[in-house]
């Protein structure tokens, strides 16, 4: 199904919009499934509506050459499939202007172009690890072996956080206005740690330009949602039978979208709301309400599916004691340790989550949402857990949670089969495990790993037993049991 650029994509409703006139405004790092479906369909949406020139440079610092490749093959141009649960709908997205990737274009010109007069905005999608924060604390790890070559090698980088300090120090010198930092990662207070990242590891190389940056550049929060699982053979030849040719950068995701955004921009912004986005001044309720909720339920029924035999978050959903964990973890465990404003409702939250789970044509597996535990599982549970132990409430949800976790970076499942067990800190967890095998020994010690779980909570006996308690539960019953038993 070769197509030239001409006829390709010749089915689809065209972008309005005169894609010719726009200009790479946004520098986007992480060309990933997400973005596709999120702030470039955003932009999109906001192109149609509004007469402005805001395009999309897209980066991809690591991996995701062949997608540049593709991307640039096909114009720029990719659709997206919204997967509802009963119809499916394609949107032809025509944000994008062009693409670099520092492998095949050289890292100068990526530098180059973060230089550029007009780019006003660097966005980021590039994972919870992609911050080399210290997940426990969200500041940066200087020993991060990628930071530390940034720091010996600043005019040529490989880390995100690099590449942004020494642009920024490039537009000081050359006296062009610098950018905003806009990360879309489900990070906790996404901006704060980009922040963070960004003036500790500028103040290494240059208190200066570090001052520089913090009294001139502005990193707003944003809250991200919407889920989109990494795209399959399955869903690739699904897109290409709705548009009639292959689409290599399609993806598939929910129907489901939201952003809440921060109003701080240094250099102007796109007006994304008219393609309902939400600009307020403070995002750090919304993004707690999602990553505990959401991401911290969805981690939950991560390690207990996937444990449990179930290869997709809409398989545990057909278990009626999993759906009950799920929605009872989010409204008893998550919900009473927010503070939202006033007529957010957490039941009806809660609710859709569930139905969005629910979702059979979205096949988002479980090993996709286990991966990087080690990033995730403190920004998830560990506040809520906090809350809990200071007000002596319940938490049992949570308890078993990162028992499931514990249990699933054992690298062996419940039939003696490998789980490949995907983690920037899998040498050292798995080091661990080997030496406690399948023991309840092994939870103090992973407990112990100061960089996830910091140091107050392996000194709370009273947590250490309860844990262990429900960790010994999966291994005496097994993950379903163990969900049923709550
Ligand atoms: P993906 O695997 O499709 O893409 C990951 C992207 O991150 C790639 O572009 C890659 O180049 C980049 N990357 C990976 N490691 C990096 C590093 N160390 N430094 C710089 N860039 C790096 O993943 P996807 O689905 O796009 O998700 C990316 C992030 O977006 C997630 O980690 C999450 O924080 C956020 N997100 C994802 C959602 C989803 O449902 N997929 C929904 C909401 C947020
Ligand atoms: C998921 C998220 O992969 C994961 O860890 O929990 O990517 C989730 O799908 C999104 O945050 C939904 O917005």
């Amino acid at each position: 199904m070769t197509q030239t650029t001409a006829t390709r994509f010749s089915t689809l409703k065209q972008p309005q919009y005169l894609r010719s006139a726009l200009k790479s405004r946004i520098v986007h790092l992480g060309f990933g499934a997400f973005h596709r479906a999120h702030q470039a369909l955003f932009t999109s949406e906001m192109l149609e509506k509004t007469q402005s020139d805001w395009g999309i440079c897209e980066i991809n610092l690591f991996g995701g050459e062949a997608l540049i490749e593709q991307l640039r093959e096909q114009d720029h141009l990719y659709t997206v499939a919204e997967k509802g649960a009963d119809s499916t709908e394609i949107k032809l997205i025509g944000s994008v202007t062009e693409s670099l990737h520092p492998t095949m274009d050289g890292k100068q010109s990526v530098l180059n172009k973060m230089t550029e007069e007009q780019v006003a905005i660097v966005s980021m999608t590039i994972t919870e690890k992609g911050y080399c924060a210290d997940p426990a604390t969200g500041r940066l790890d200087k020993n991060n072996p990628i930071i530390q070559h940034d720091l010996h090698h600043p005019q040529t980088p490989d880390s995100a956080i690099g590449y942004i300090v020494e642009a920024l120090r490039l537009r000081k010198e050359q006296g062009i206005k610098p950018f905003t930092v806009m990360s879309c990662d489900n990070v906790q207070e996404n901006g704060h740690v980009a922040r963070s990242a960004v003036l500790d590891f500028a103040s290494l190389l240059d208190p200066k330009l570090a001052k520089w940056i913090e009294e001139n550049v502005t990193f707003p929060c944003t809250m991200v949602d919407r889920i989109v699982p990494a795209a399959t053979e399955e869903t690739l030849q699904e897109i290409a039978q709705l548009i009639g040719h292959a689409d290599p950068c399609g993806i598939a995701c929910e129907p489901f979208r939201q952003w809440v955004i921060e109003d701080n921009f240094v250099n102007g912004r796109p007006d994304w709301d008219v393609a309902g986005a939400e600009f307020v001044a403070d995002v750090v309720p919304f993004e707690e309400m999602k990553l505990r909720m959401l991401n911290g339920s969805h981690s939950f029924l991560a390690y207990l599916g996937y444990l449990g035999g179930y290869a997709h978050i809409s398989d545990t959903m057909t278990n009626a004691n999993y759906s009950k964990a799920a929605f009872d973890m989010m409204l008893k465990a998550q919900a009473p340790t927010l503070q939202m404003p006033e007529g957010t409702n957490l039941k009806s939250y809660a609710a859709l989550l569930i139905e969005r789970y629910s979702n059979p044509s979205l096949k988002h597996q479980t090993w996709q949402i286990a991966m990087d535990g080690s990033q995730k599982i403190a920004q998830r549970m560990g506040g809520s857990l906090r809350h809990h132990l200071a007000n002596d409430t319940d938490y049992k949800w949570l308890a078993l949670g990162i028992a499931g976790w514990m249990r699933y970076v054992s690298g062996v499942d419940e039939n003696n089969q490998k789980i490949d067990v995907r983690d920037p800190m899998v040498a050292q967890l798995q080091e661990i495990t080997a030496q406690h095998g399948l023991n309840k020994s092994v939870v103090k010690e992973l407990l112990g790993i100061d960089a996830i779980f910091g140091q107050d909570l392996v000194e709370n006996q009273a947590f250490v037993e309860q844990v262990t308690d429900a960790y010994q539960v999966i291994l005496d019953k097994g993950a379903r049991e163990a969900v049923a038993s709550l």
